[in-house]
């Protein structure tokens, strides 16, 4: 059996009986009794079952008390936003669609099971983002591309499978908010390409079905190559019989799936094909799947991670940071009202630490949506406490300079939710942490990550914090009451670990935005020169002066496809902010950076002090045995005993390598293996 993370009824609230009156009437006006309102209130009964052991009556009238759907006409709300309100003992959901009943539902149950519900409740929620969605980069076979919480959920041994798990998963991320899910790995091989063809469809139809049950589209990740196997024996975006080709075969898929929400697509990217193969462009790749979907209402969601994988040591001139921009910039306006770009957050790949992609701000008529990965490749697969949410808040918040109007917001929130430029769409996506471990995430903490997102998505100024709060709550419920030994709520030692844990990750890894201090492939514990090394090109120029990819207008200029302000503080290594400097400028181990220390100094100390503090949190969890349900105690405890050796090894392997490579000592003495 599997947990049910954050949506678990079976522990009560502080103050419930007070809300027990909700649970005994549902009335429902306006809507038609469709499938996803028969969802919304299965969720209220399995939460009045769980809760009180009683089941709502569905009744004609307005109750005395209970809790009541009611249809909105009210045009601002659009066709997922709602209010909720309290009126004498009744708790009304108004919204316009069943899909935002859905979501309210489950905002009202949270509200309820951490008291926050009260008489005067009003709270009107609108979105931020009209796409919130989940990528897998799960495989047919069963194995999850950076998966690190056992299998996948959708397949087995080449097929779907399609069981109890299946709706759990559903009502889970429909719970945060999420409205689109990609099931298929990015990169599409082998029995995955069959999952638009006769062998497959029925089962994906079906799973279309589950989804949208919860007001969730799915969306399947493209073979762009498919038409090679077949008649038109080529992938080449302007041959009209490879165009026609595409028209006839997305009729077939809709004809059998009309849910779908459309398709993914990886091209010209690590191996992959695309229409770079016959000369093409990325907008003819992508403006040609989107015209065959077009009549059927699917949209293209067409990845900009595309950059020579290949790059030759002595060639100080290619950038793989500049790759994404060189590569789509230029097409911008060029591509169809059904194509969204989807962008990873920084030019590189999920580091701990990058910049923001230069991308956002550098497309002006381009749907866009924001790629994060909650799947911790590069934050330490799940073993490590890494939580993410600060992170993207930072990302959210960088101002893309776009344009002089001080009427946009220019942000990339503002960008990617549509209030950039009118008429544009886009939203956020996470490539997904899920698996088919007992508890879904592998370290039962990484599931603030799955939560922190779909509410960060939902609505973007909401503070990491007090999502890590709602998310402790949840989850931990009443036990999140009880107080440790030394007086400190359970609760808020959990929160304060959450908080901590990507800073602290960020000390013991790779320092200064450098990144890629990985093990090569397996991205899990320090290779400081891994990748110098390896045929996968992505380098860090250490020497024994100094250390950093100079991407300012004398290196590879990448710095300069930012705008304005953001160019100029990038191109100056006296103007990048610390954080991002080894990124930006090759720099000295004696640079003096703005926080006083030396480069060499602040990479001995943030290792030390990294270690020391997983050391501390550590010791912090096993504050909570006996206060805390025995398995989740368990499973944390574990992954700290493993977090604590990688960190070890990361500062040790770290430090001594900077001290060897430039012969500078520890000012404060400390023994450097
Ligand atoms: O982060 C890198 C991963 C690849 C992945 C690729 C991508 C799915 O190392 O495993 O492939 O990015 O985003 O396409």
């Amino acid at each position: 059996m599997w947990t049910q993370c954050w949506i678990d009824y079976s522990n009560l609230p502080k103050n419930s009986q007070a809300y027990a009156g909700y649970f005994s009437a549902l009335y429902v006006d306006g809507f038609k009794k469709d499938e996803v309102i028969s969802t919304a209130y299965g969720e209220l009964k399995k939460a009045a079952e769980g809760l009180y052991g009683c089941t709502p009556e569905v009744e004609l009238e307005v109750p005395e008390s209970g809790i009541a759907f009611i249809r909105s006409e009210d045009e601002s709300l659009g066709k997922e936003g709602y209010r909720i309100h309290v009126k004498d003992n009744v708790a009304f959901i108004e919204a316009a669609t069943s899909a935002a009943v859905i979501y309210a539902t489950f905002r009202l149950l949270a509200l309820i099971r951490t008291s926050a519900l009260t008489p005067d409740t009003d709270i009107t929620e609108v979105p931020d983002n009209p796409i919130r969605m989940l990528d897998h980069w799960d495989n047919m076979d069963g194995s999850i591309e950076r998966g690190y919480s056992g299998n996948s959920f959708f397949f087995e041994d080449n097929d779907l499978v399609i069981n109890e798990r299946t709706t759990d998963y559903a009502r889970l991320i429909a719970s945060v908010g999420i409205n689109a899910v990609a099931i298929n790995n990015v990169n599409v091989k082998d029995a995955a390409t069959d999952l638009v063809n006769d062998r497959f469809i029925a089962k994906v139809s079906r799973l279309t079905e589950i989804f949208a049950c919860y007001g969730i589209k799915m969306f399947l990740s493209l073979n762009y190559a498919m038409p090679i196997e077949y008649e038109p024996a080529s992938a080449d975006p302007l041959d009209p019989a490879v165009r026609e080709w595409w028209k006839h075969k997305m009729d077939e898929i809709y004809r059998a799936v009309p849910g779908l929400g459309g398709f993914l697509v990886k091209a010209d990217s690590e191996g992959r094909p695309g229409p770079f193969t016959y000369g093409r462009n990325q907008a003819d790749g992508a403006n040609m799947l989107a015209e065959a979907i077009k009549p059927h209402g699917g949209i293209i969601i067409w990845r900009c991670f595309v950059y020579n994988c290949q790059q030759d040591w002595r060639d100080l001139k290619t950038d793989r940071a500049r790759a994404g921009y060189d590569y789509f910039s230029s097409l911008d306006g060029e591509f169809a009202d059904n194509v969204i770009l989807q962008i990873k957050n920084g030019p590189m790949d999920f580091q701990p630490r990058e910049p923001v992609s230069p991308l956002f701000g550098g497309l002006r008529k381009t749907n866009q949506i924001l790629e994060v990965q909650i799947a911790q490749e590069y934050t330490g697969h799940q073993i490590d406490l890494c939580y993410l949410i600060p992170w993207f808040k930072q990302i959210l918040a960088f101002e893309t300079y776009m344009n002089n109007d001080p009427e946009s917001d220019t942000t990339v929130a503002g960008i990617i939710g549509g209030r950039a430029r009118k008429g544009s769409t886009g939203g956020m996506v996470a490539v997904t942490n899920t698996g088919n471990d007992e508890n879904w995430t592998g370290n039962d903490l990484a599931a603030a990550n799955l939560y922190g997102f779909g509410r960060l998505a939902w609505d973007t100024s909401l503070a990491a914090e007090d999502i890590a709060r709602e998310w402790t709550s949840l989850t931990y419920a009443g036990d999140a009451e009880k107080q440790t030994a030394d007086g400190e709520r359970a609760g808020d030692l959990i929160l304060r670990l959450l908080m901590g844990s990507w800073p602290t990750y960020e000390k013991y890894t790779a320092p200064l935005g450098i990144g890629w201090m990985v093990k090569v492939h397996d991205h899990y514990g320090p290779s400081v020169e891994g990748y110098e090394y390896d045929r996968w090109g992505t380098y860090i120029r250490a020497d024994w002066e100094g250390l950093g990819v100079e991407r300012g207008p004398e290196g590879t200029g990448f710095a300069l496809q930012y705008n304005g302000p953001n160019k100029e503080m990038f191109s100056d290594i006296e103007k990048t902010p610390d954080e991002l400097i080894l990124f930006f400028h090759k720099t000295k181990y004696t640079h003096v950076l703005h926080s006083g220390k030396t480069v060499i100094q602040h990479i001995y100390d943030t290792h030390f002090e990294g270690y020391d503090e997983v050391l501390k949190m550590q010791k912090d969890w096993q504050k909570l045995k006996g206060l805390i349900d025995e398995r989740s105690f368990a499973n944390v405890s574990e992954r700290f005993e493993r977090q604590a050796a990688n960190a070890r090894e990361w500062c040790d392997i770290v430090n001594s390598y900077f001290h060897r490579r430039c012969g500078i000592d520890d000012e404060k003495g400390r023994t450097i293996y």
